[in-house]
């Protein structure tokens, strides 16, 4: 998978790609990952990538051109266009799934007061990652991203992700390590039991107690 991360602040993503999972994912060729400066597309003698809106009101707007220009550049038949912002649709772990069968993705972030209306007609999916206001679409961009790669076949143990919260619309069984008491608080007898059935039977309870009392709202969605 290629994904392609259009933005005004690449400096703002360096070091995500460049620590941990996704650091190790690009160096094993499972996800190649190129940011792109969008004030590197401006034809502005100025490299101006921002006006005023028409008919006045607050900020700055991104104009079309930098992003049509950078968009078409980048784009073939295989890409999937997303472009962040907070009137798109929110993001989950099934979207993260559909996402894994894309061949090439681009990432179009929003910032400042926005951009451009037209911007819109170059997208195949808006995405939003949750009910409040970040400054801009780079953060966002990095959820989905994250999402995605850990998916990818090879990035992480087959088994971690079939476990996943949400996987199953259910929240993750607790987990345990040495020693056995911490300060009074003991690991569950079951655990150190080696009885697999009772284990397995034990953290299906955990996380069907858990869910009920976190988040009834993903029973409902069974
Ligand atoms: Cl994609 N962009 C911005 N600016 N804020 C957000 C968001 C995106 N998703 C949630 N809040």
């Amino acid at each position: 998978m290629k994904i392609d991360i259009l933005t005004l602040f690449p400096g703002m993503l360096e070091g995500f790609l460049k620590e941990s999972i996704i650091k190790r994912a690009i160096e094993k060729g499972h996800v190649q990952i190129e940011l792109h400066n969008i004030r590197d597309y401006s034809k502005d003698p100025h490299k101006k990538v921002d006006d005023y809106g028409f008919g006045g009101g607050k900020g700055m707007v991104l104009m079309p051109q930098p992003i049509f220009d950078a968009v078409e550049s980048l784009r073939t038949e295989d890409s999937f266009v997303i472009l962040m912002t907070p009137q798109g649709k929110t993001y989950n772990q099934k979207m993260a799934y559909d996402l894994t069968k894309k061949k090439h993705i681009i990432i179009i972030c929003g910032h400042y007061e926005g951009f451009d209306e037209r911007i819109r007609t170059l997208a195949d999916l808006e995405v939003s990652i949750g009910d409040y206001i970040l400054t801009g679409g780079e953060l966002a961009s990095l959820v989905i991203t994250d999402s995605i790669v850990r998916l990818l076949d090879g990035v992480i143990q087959e088994e971690s992700h079939i476990q996943d919260s949400f996987h199953d619309h259910l929240l993750d069984y607790p987990v345990y390590t040495k020693p056995v008491d911490f300060r009074g608080l003991k690991v569950p007898d079951v655990l150190l039991s080696g009885h697999h059935k009772n284990i397995d039977l034990w953290r299906k309870e955990q996380q069907l107690k858990r869910t009920r009392e976190r988040r009834p709202d993903l029973l409902e969605k069974r």
